[in-house]
């Protein structure tokens, strides 16, 4: 059975046992033998589960400290290499902007937390119920968030050039140190005299193989990694908060998947010139590891394996724009941002007018370069811009939002993780190269 299929199996699997784990729950008494395996067997899973997540972020560091050095010191130098990172940004920026606004059109037309134009009673109270049925850790990780002020965003770009690059690489959430460090190295290392510099150069592409290797290693427990990351969130997950928070759910996911099979196969094909169902095919198991990690950073061994590998994006390209996209680019979280943020106002009854939209929409943009590639961590930048608005009952709303946020979570993972090699697939097409099947042609600029 092809990988995929594996993969599409074990979700398809974890979501029955979860479901008739839930309704034996329910039927048994707390100290049966039944209830006592169910919590044995999914702790176990989600044991499974982190492990998985957590051997795909051991090789991380190495993977992309070597794959950009490998990728730019090949490009030759700094010609290449402003021209492409001036691409990737332009093309970052756009996408995510145009996450933005579908989100923005798509509350404003459903209106998730309206009943007839007035705020919904109903709504708010699942929602205070949902935050009176959240833990108490989720409730100290908001309220620790919400000490975090717009500032901390502007640090981002003070992180850039860390003090400490053991220290960068340690946070795999965000990429920027080491990316940054590593551009460097690489740039340094093209001004060597050739005979000096091939060899390091052979070392550093070398180390790169090895790690490709690796990743391919850890994908084969893909399946159950998955099956151990899903069980305990479906478990976790009843049916009934689709039902209190349907319109909320049904307006993310309507938008993201806008955005994800209507907007960027139109970018696929007018920038890229190349066929969108190819490259989601070539995309499949990165867009699935996405989607069951919720982290961008976990799957970026992965999303690079399938961008260079069945794309057909090299390394030049992919290691510099995969890596920083990763960290700095997430069309579904900035989409996520401006509906949640709307949708909270909505149920406040608190009063949103073009201007104030036209801020969330900005900080949006801003904060979602800011969030970590880790799960759920787009909920901190939600409290910001909630408390920057002055809009009121921020903590509890977000409490209850983090509580149902998994699904979310990993559906707009996958979609951070597309537009990133939608970015790729663009960047390496403007570079003249031949991808998903398409012939080399002579380097042009992107519009
Ligand atoms: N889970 C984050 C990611 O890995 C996205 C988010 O929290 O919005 O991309």
């Amino acid at each position: 059975l092809a990988a995929h299929w594996q993969i599409l199996l074990a979700l398809i699997l974890a979501t029955g046992t979860a479901i008739v784990f839930r309704n034996i729950s329910k039927t048994v008494s707390d100290d049966s033998q039944a209830y006592i395996f169910i919590q044995h067997a999914i702790t176990v899973c989600g044991f499974v589960g982190d492990l998985f997540i957590q051997a795909l972020k051991m090789i991380i560091v190495p993977l992309v400290a070597s794959s950009i050095i490998a990728g730019i010191a090949g490009l030759g130098g700094m010609d290449g290499f402003g021209r492409l990172g001036l691409k990737t940004l332009g093309f970052y920026l756009s996408t995510s902007l145009l996450a933005v606004v579908v989100g923005l059109l798509l509350v404003n037309t459903i209106q998730p937390g309206l009943e007839n134009g007035q705020a919904d009673p109903e709504i708010r109270a699942a929602l205070e119920s949902q935050a009176q049925a959240a833990s108490s850790e989720e409730v100290a990780k908001v309220e620790a968030a919400g000490e975090r002020k717009a500032g901390d965003y502007a640090d981002l770009f003070k992180k850039m050039i860390p003090p400490n690059i053991v220290a960068a690489a340690s946070d795999n959430g965000q990429l920027l140190g080491m990316i940054f460090f590593s551009v460097l190295f690489a740039l340094a290392m093209t001004r060597l005299p050739t005979d000096s510099m091939s060899p390091l150069l052979g070392t550093v592409q070398g180390i790169n193989d090895v790690m490709i290797r690796v990743t391919q290693w850890i994908m084969l427990f893909a399946p159950i990694g998955v099956f151990g990351l899903l069980l305990p969130t479906i478990y976790k997950t009843g049916p009934e908060i689709f039902i209190s928070l349907g319109k909320y759910f049904l307006t993310v996911l309507l938008a993201l998947g806008i955005h994800m099979f209507a907007v960027m196969p139109l970018v696929l094909r007018l920038v890229g010139k190349v066929n969108p169902w190819a490259h989601f095919r070539s995309m499949r198991m990165a867009l699935l590891t996405a989607f069951s990690t919720a982290s961008s950073s976990a799957t970026l061994p992965e999303t690079m394996h399938c961008v260079q590998k069945n794309s057909g994006v090299s390394k030049r390209v992919s290691s510099f724009t995969l890596p920083l996209g990763a960290t700095v680019n997430m069309d579904g979280t900035a989409l996520y941002e401006c509906v949640a943020v709307l949708f909270v106002a909505q149920v406040m009854g608190f009063d949103m007018s073009v201007g104030t939209q036209f801020a969330v929409v900005v900080t949006a943009l801003l904060t979602s370069i800011g969030v970590a590639g880790v799960p759920s961590a787009s909920l901190v930048a939600i409290l910001l811009i909630l408390n920057s608005s002055g809009i009121p009952n921020a903590n509890m709303a977000v409490v209850a939002l983090l509580a149902v946020d998994r699904l979310l979570d990993m559906s707009r993972t996958a979609v951070n993780v597309f537009g990133d090699s939608c970015a790729a697939v663009c960047v390496a097409r403007s570079e003249g190269e031949g991808v998903l099947g398409t012939q080399p042609a002579p380097k042009k600029s992107l519009v």
